[in-house]
């Protein structure tokens, strides 16, 4: 597998590794977030609290207090598109 159907496949194996950690499998807490967040995502370093606090609000769209998988692949995208341009 390779191209875009792998980096869909990568995408939604990434969500459900964490979202599957606790309560809801198809969301996200805060706790699954800041883990995705430390073991994921290769800049900076790891986000700290006050970080990932903004980090989430900007996620949860709806307000729910959890991120669903359209909330993160939202998130996703806007940063492709972000580091598409640097
Ligand atoms: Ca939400």
């Amino acid at each position: 597998m390779s191209g875009i159907p792998h980096a869909m496949a990568i995408l939604m194996a990434t969500f459900d590794k964490y979202a599957g950690k606790e309560g809801d499998k198809t969301t996200l807490t805060k706790a699954e977030l800041t883990e995705l967040l430390h073991n994921e995502l290769p800049v900076g370093g790891a986000p700290d609290k006050a970080a990932v606090e903004s980090f989430f609000s900007d996620l949860d769209n709806d307000k729910d207090g959890v991120v669903d998988f359209k909330e993160y692949v939202t998130f996703v995208t806007a940063l492709t598109v972000i580091f598409h341009k640097e």
